[in-house]
C-alpha cells in the first residue's frame, strides 16, 4: 500500500509519519517511510538546489527540478519497495507540486499534472492524508528553528494560504483524507491509523 501524507510546512506531517511508521512496525511490518524531494542520493542533491535561495530559480524550474527528483525517487526507492509488498509512507508527493508550483506560484495545473504523470509513470498512492492547520498555527510552529528560512518557507503568509486551499481543493476525492492538524499528535496519529485501518481491510476483503 503507497500512503502519502501532504500540508503545509508544520503541519506535523513528520511527526504523523514516525507515528505511522511506528504503529506498522508494531505489526510486524518493514515499511518504507520516506519523502520529498529527496529519498535517493540524486533527489537529495537536487533538493539542495531546489531550496537553496542563493540559486534564483523560477516557478516553471522549480517544478522540473521536484520532478526530476521524483523520477528517481519512485524508480529507486518506491516503486521496488512496494514491488516487494511493502507498505511505503511517504511525506509530500505530487499533490505538493500542485500545491506549491499550482496554487502556491500559479504555475498551470494541466503543464504540472503531465510533469508529474511522467516522473511517476502514472503510479499513485492509495490513500493521502492532508493534515490541515491554520497557516498561523503552522507556521508558529516552524518559525521559531534556528536555521534561516529556505526558498519555500520565506514565502509570506498569502503565498501560504493559497497552498492550503490548494491541497483542500485537491482533497475532494476518496483517495483523500483530511485529518484536523490543530489535535495534538496522539488523537492524530489514532485518527490515521483508524483510517489506514479502515481501507487495508477493505482491500483484503
Ligand atoms: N515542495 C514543493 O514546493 N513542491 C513539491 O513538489 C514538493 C515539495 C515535494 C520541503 O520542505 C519543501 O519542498 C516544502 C514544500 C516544497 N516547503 N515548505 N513549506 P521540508 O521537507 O524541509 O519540510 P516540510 O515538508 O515543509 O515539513 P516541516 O517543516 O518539517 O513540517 P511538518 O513535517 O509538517 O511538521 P513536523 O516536523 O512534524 O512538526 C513541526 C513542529 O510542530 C514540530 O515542532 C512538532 O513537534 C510540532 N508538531 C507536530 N505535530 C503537532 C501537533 N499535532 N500538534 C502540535 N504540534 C505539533
Amino acid at each position: 500500500m503507497f500512503v502519502v501524507i501532504e500540508g503545509i510546512e508544520g503541519s506535523g506531517k513528520s511527526t504523523l509519519l514516525s507515528g505511522l511508521g511506528e504503529w506498522l512496525r508494531g505489526r510486524g511490518q518493514e515499511p518504507l517511510l520516506t519523502f520529498e524531494p529527496g529519498g535517493t542520493p540524486a533527489a537529495r542533491a537536487i533538493r539542495e538546489i531546489f531550496l537553496n535561495r542563493s540559486i534564483a530559480i523560477g516557478p516553471l524550474t522549480e517544478a522540473f527540478l521536484v520532478n526530476a527528483a521524483r523520477a528517481e525517487h519512485v524508480a529507486d526507492e518506491i516503486r521496488p519497495a512496494l514491488e516487494a509488498r511493502r507498505t511505503v509512507v511517504c511525506d509530500r508527493f505530487t499533490d505538493s507540486t500542485l500545491a506549491y508550483q499550482g496554487y502556491g506560484r500559479g504555475v498551470d495545473l494541466g503543464v504540472l499534472r503531465t510533469l508529474c504523470e511522467t516522473a511517476t509513470g502514472g503510479l499513485a498512492p492509495d490513500l493521502v492524508f492532508v493534515v490541515d492547520v491554520p497557516v498561523a498555527v503552522a507556521l508558529s510552529r516552524v518559525r521559531t528553528r534556528a536555521e534561516a528560512p529556505d526558498r519555500i518557507e520565506a514565502e509570506g503568509t498569502d503565498f501560504h494560504e493559497r497552498v492550503r486551499r490548494g491541497f483542500l481543493e485537491l482533497a475532494r476525492t476518496p483517495r483523500h483524507r483530511v485529518l484536523d492538524g490543530t489535535l495534538a499528535p496522539e488523537p492524530l496519529l489514532e485518527e490515521a491509523i483508524r483510517e489506514l485501518h479502515e481501507r487495508t481491510s477493505a482491500r483484503v476483503r
